[in-house]
């Protein structure tokens, strides 16, 4: 494929004066770092997701992204009906109706220290840092989650309403949402244009003076008599975000109640299976659902995969709270040592649950200071991220949102100094931001499993590869094919009656658009 610059051309024609957009797409500056490689982006040039060909029938395109090429390389072949292949390796899509579950989407989060880093950067550079994400030539994130107040990416630990009152009267946004979430979130908005930008809520912590401990930092039980009034405050949120223009899809019920207590000094408000189930019946649901915001998909749970068990057998049992619950939300922070057969506990047999990922981040295990927070450039990284997708998708998820969108070389700014990793590292005295293997991993879900994709059986010969199919809205059927080996590998994909063997990179993850 051409590549080359995009540049804006103006064109007058005779009746009016047009602005065209010509070109391709604008190839990775690839920068060797630390741990690897990232794209390099600054206020003038940043890399962009090459074009989707118009395909006729048979006609595939292949995107690659591979540890020693970041960026998104693409390339056109086609499909034949005769069979004659002898590559080692074969994917098998036999029967195309063979479905399971759809798919809402992919995201990340807008937390105090995504809008803190983004705004450090000049104009230009934050533009395209939000485009990288939501725009047409970037990875097209249609989920996004927000704080309801602060996190442990925030500066300072603060609630809507810190000071003591019964009537709510003083609940009011914080400069944080004025200063760093809602700018950002009505951006990514404009540059979804006509595509929706779903949004999910999660609250981390209640104001001091409803929890057991007094504190927002860290974990404390809610105290009873504020159960009723803890619900209505969430009305006060959405009313609050909707006078300034944004709309929420979602909210979840508590963000980690269960094992949140384990992180002493992280903003958290910790409910007992029973309390939670208690107080979704009797307040949470039916303050949302008697409100102007009933129809917001209620997601519980919003915690490690480890507890799913016991969700199940006390909460998705119960008949009452399934009436109010539209899906649950699953943390990725034990997914190293549960498997994602734990997933099955995520559902209840008398009623369809959508299960989607809530929150994942690469580098908070860090072991006594042995693993550092920011690994730059880490190809690993990036491979965790897919076969934490791979695996959910698998077992059913039906969306997955990534948490800080962007953090600065540290890790933070976190106040209680819990760095981690995030796909997009910035680096404000420069003025750039570097783009690491994570920020393309997740791209190859975002990016070409659109919303409404349904899933499709697999099979593969091998297990040196790994893949998943799905059926697009636009009839398109995309096939994600990763493999972590060292080298290439001839893949055989046959897709009902027609086949085409395609060579797979070494430490590559590819998208395969085809046109059946
Ligand atoms: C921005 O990045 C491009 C491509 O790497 C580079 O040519 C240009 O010099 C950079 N601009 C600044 C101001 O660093
Ligand atoms: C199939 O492969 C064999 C051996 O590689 C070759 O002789 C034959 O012509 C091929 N047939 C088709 C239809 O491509
Ligand atoms: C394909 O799958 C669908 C749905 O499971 C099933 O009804 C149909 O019989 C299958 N077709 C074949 C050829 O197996
Ligand atoms: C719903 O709200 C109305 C008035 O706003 C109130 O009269 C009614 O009791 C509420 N119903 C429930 C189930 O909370
Ligand atoms: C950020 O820029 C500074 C120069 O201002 C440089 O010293 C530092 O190494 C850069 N950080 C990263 C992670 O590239
Ligand atoms: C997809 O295929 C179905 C059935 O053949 C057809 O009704 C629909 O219009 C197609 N959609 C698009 C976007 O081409
Ligand atoms: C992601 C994945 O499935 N990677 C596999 C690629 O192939 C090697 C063997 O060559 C496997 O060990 C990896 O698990």
């Amino acid at each position: 494929m051409e590549v080359c610059l995009k540049q804006s051309i103006l064109f007058l024609s005779v009746l009016s004066l047009q602005l065209f957009c010509v070109c391709c797409y604008i190839p990775c500056a690839t920068r060797e770092v630390e741990y690897g490689y990232v794209c390099v982006c600054n206020s003038t040039y940043c890399d962009t997701v090459p074009q989707i060909e118009p395909l006729s029938t048979g006609q595939y395109q292949i995107y690659t992204t591979s540890k020693n090429n970041l960026g998104f390389s693409s390339s056109v072949g086609a499909f034949s009906s005769s069979s004659n292949s002898t590559a080692s390796v074969q994917i098998s899509v036999a029967n195309l109706s063979d479905t399971h579950q759809t798919i809402i989407g992919f995201g990340g989060a807008f937390s105090d220290s995504t809008g803190i880093n983004v705004l450090s950067l000049p104009e230009e550079a934050q533009q395209l840092l939000l485009e990288s994400y939501f725009g047409e030539e970037g990875l097209g994130y249609t989920l996004g989650r927000v704080p309801i107040g602060g996190t442990d990416f925030s500066t300072k630990a603060y609630t809507y309403c810190d000071g003591e009152d019964l009537t709510l009267e003083e609940f009011t946004l914080a400069d944080e949402d004025y200063s760093y979430k809602l700018p950002l979130i009505k951006k990514a908005i404009d540059l979804k244009g006509d595509k929706q930008l779903l949004l999910l809520a999660s609250a981390w912590s209640s104001p001091a003076w409803t929890k057991s401990t007094n504190s927002i930092k860290g974990s404390g039980n809610l105290k009873e008599e504020y159960y009723d009034w803890w619900a209505k405050y969430f009305i006060k949120f959405f009313e609050a975000y909707e006078s300034n223009g944004v709309i929420f899809w979602a909210v979840t019920t508590q963000n980690e109640p269960v094992q949140g207590f384990l992180a002493t000094d992280v903003p958290n408000l910790r409910f007992s299976f029973n309390n939670l189930k208690t107080w979704i019946k009797d307040y949470f649901g039916p303050t949302i659902r008697n409100s102007t915001f009933k129809d917001l998909k209620i997601v519980t749970y919003d915690d490690g995969r480890d507890f799913l068990p016991l969700l199940q057998m006390v909460v998705l049992s119960d008949e009452e709270v399934l009436e109010y619950i539209d899906g649950v939300g699953v943390h990725w922070y034990t997914d190293f040592f549960i498997p994602a057969s734990f997933l099955n506990y995520a559902k209840s047999d008398k009623k369809d649950l959508f299960v989607i990922g809530t929150e994942a981040s690469n580098g908070f295990l860090k072991f006594f200071d042995l693993i550092p927070p920011v690994m730059l450039g880490s190809w690993s990284r990036g491979v965790n991220y897919i076969n934490n997708i791979f695996d959910d998708l698998e077992y059913g998820m039906a969306g997955w949102i990534d948490w800080n969108m962007a953090l600065d070389p540290s890790g933070g700014p976190t106040f209680i100094d819990n760095f981690v990793d995030s796909p997009i590292i910035v680096n404000s005295t420069l003025g750039e931001f570097y783009k690491q293997p994570m920020f393309y991993a997740l791209g190859h879900f975002s990016k070409f499993v659109l919303p409404d994709s349904v899933r499709v059986t697999t099979e593969v010969s091998s297990g040196k590869i790994r893949t998943l199919a799905f059926n697009r809205p636009d009839n398109k059927t995309v096939l994600i094919i990763s493999n972590d080996s060292d080298d290439d590998v001839e893949v055989d994909i046959v897709i009902e009656s027609i086949s085409s063997t395609i060579n797979i990179q070494s430490k590559s993850i590819n998208s395969l658009l085809i046109k059946l």
